[in-house]
């Protein structure tokens, strides 16, 4: 939703980019092709990306670790704000534009409160949308949300906050079904009850998908949703400072508009963060499963204003990035082919690793195996990785399982070309998930008066390692409570 204000300026800043780029390309010196060639090289993006993290200053160095982020200097240190003139006075502002914002504003909506959304990127690009395989919930007969907390606990080696896993798998069957009624096209059996599978480190078959594009589709329907109840969203404007009030207490943040490059004062009384992940800082070098958007943004800016932080240096590896071929290097292969019954395997075919471990021990295993061991698969591109053996699934499970339950990723692999039955897929691990986060209640409130977190920002539920489809979960669970206590709390202000 625009308003005609920000319409007139999305056309300017339009004009202003065809000039730059498209239309006067032919009349450019070498010089000035080079340059606009560079800046739409993917890694250029990436760079220019991860120099608008929060804290990342114009000029200063790419951030590589979150506490340069958090050490920085304030983006608005030698900027003149004139904080009496605001730009969006509203009772709940989420920043972040992913599944546990969405969530997050319409509950805060259904209290009545007035919303705005503030995302740094377009409302769904997040972590969510590349979700893949799936959200669990103990809501079958045979499963029950004590063996799902049991799992939680033992996948976090039970380093998690108690209260948040307890609320999360009571709260998980309830989810599914908003989900389900909202229209998330669930995969189900003829007779329509939802099919469910084994994820890595659970007890139970308790994952509800919708083929191998879960996120996508939750994000769709959550997106829609926002949409016709004409909830604000303010794209690319991404919050850069928040702001407290003078007893301390939280009460609207600074956006940085990217296309316009004002500084618009948001007033709020509540707040939610809702920034998702860190994968795009690429510690350590490696690669990531994330979106550009994922810089820690959130983390930063609850640090520098008194919230806690939670196991900040618990980061994921995903076992399964893809390291061959090299068209779709650092492509997430869903945790769903493990849980299909595909098998990590070193240079000799041997079977190093049981299938269904969690993530951080097979990503340790892989790792150990090509580095350590010298049992990884060299590819051309000079990437070590294990082979996972995917024609393993049409043997389990019958002829036409992979085009079934991996449509989304078959279709990535025709757009290259390659043949996923045929073509050795190698894996090594990828950068998936920030364990920990910003610590959390369980109505998502911090320990700063009128500011909450949900999502991937938060911290405490997963301990020290996520099991899969418990993210999708969490930003839902956690989202929606949020929501809903901050909008409640902003009502009574
Ligand atoms: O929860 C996840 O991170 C997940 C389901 C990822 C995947 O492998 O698809």
């Amino acid at each position: 939703m625009y308003t005609a204000e920000m319409r007139e300026l999305i056309k300017k800043v339009e004009a202003t980019r065809s000039k730059r780029l498209g239309v006067h390309f032919a009349r450019m010196t070498p010089e000035e092709k080079e340059n606009v060639l560079q800046e739409n090289h993917p890694d250029y993006k990436e760079q220019c990306f991860r120099k608008l993290a929060v804290g990342a200053n114009k000029g200063s160095k790419v951030p590589v670790e979150l506490a340069d982020l958090i050490e920085a200097k304030s983006r608005l240190e030698n900027v003149k704000l004139d904080l009496n003139r605001v730009h969006y006075d509203i009772d709940v502002l989420i920043i972040g534009g992913g599944g546990a914002g969405a969530s997050a504003a319409l509950e805060a909506h259904n209290q009545g409160a007035k919303v705005l959304i503030a995302t740094k990127l377009r409302m769904g690009d997040a972590n969510t949308m590349m979700a893949e395989g799936g959200i669990q919930a103990a809501d079958k007969p045979e499963d029950s949300p004590a063996q799902h907390y049991i799992d939680v606990m033992g996948g976090g080696h039970f380093t998690n906050k108690k209260e948040l896993v307890s609320t999360l798998v009571k709260d998980a069957p309830g989810v599914i079904k908003w989900l389900n009624d909202l229209g998330v096209m669930f995969d189900k059996e003829h007779d329509g009850t939802m099919v469910t599978t084994h994820g890595g480190g659970t007890s139970r078959k308790r994952m509800h998908a919708a083929a191998d594009y879960t996120g996508a589709e939750i994000m769709r329907v959550l997106r829609d949703e926002v949409v016709n109840r004409g909830i604000e969203v303010a794209e690319f404007s991404p919050a850069v400072e928040i702001l407290l009030d003078k007893n301390g207490k939280a009460a609207g943040a600074v956006l940085y508009n990217l296309e316009t490059e004002e500084y618009l004062i948001a007033r709020a009384k509540t707040i939610i963060i809702t920034t998702g992940g860190a994968g795009r800082l690429h510690y350590q070098g490696f690669p990531t499963s994330n979106h550009y958007g994922a810089t820690a943004d959130g983390l930063v800016l609850a640090y520098r204003i008194g919230a806690e932080l939670a196991f900040a240096d618990a980061i994921q590896y995903h076992p399964t990035g893809v390291a061959y071929p090299p068209q779709i290097f650092g492509a997430l292969v869903t945790e769903k082919v493990r849980s299909l019954g595909a098998t990590p395997l070193n240079c000799d075919g041997e079977q190093f690793v049981y299938h269904l471990e969690t993530r951080d021990v097979s990503s340790a295993a892989i790792i150990r195996e090509c580095n350590i061991k010298n049992k990884g698969i060299d590819t051309p591109t000079g990437v070590k990785g294990v082979w996972l053996d995917t024609p393993l699934i049409e043997m389990i499970h019958g002829e036409g399982t992979i085009q079934k339950r991996l449509p989304a990723m078959l279709r990535m692999y025709k757009k290259f070309d390659i043949d996923m039955r045929k073509e050795p897929i190698l894996v090594y691990p990828t950068l998936h998930y920030q364990n920990g986060g910003l610590l959390i209640d369980e109505n998502g409130q911090t320990r700063v008066e009128n500011l909450y977190v949900a999502g991937e920002a938060a911290g405490g539920i997963h301990g020290r390692n996520r099991l899969m489809g418990n993210s999708l979960l969490d930003i839902l669970v956690f989202g929606r409570r949020a929501g809903a206590h901050a909008g409640a709390k902003s009502r009574e202000v």
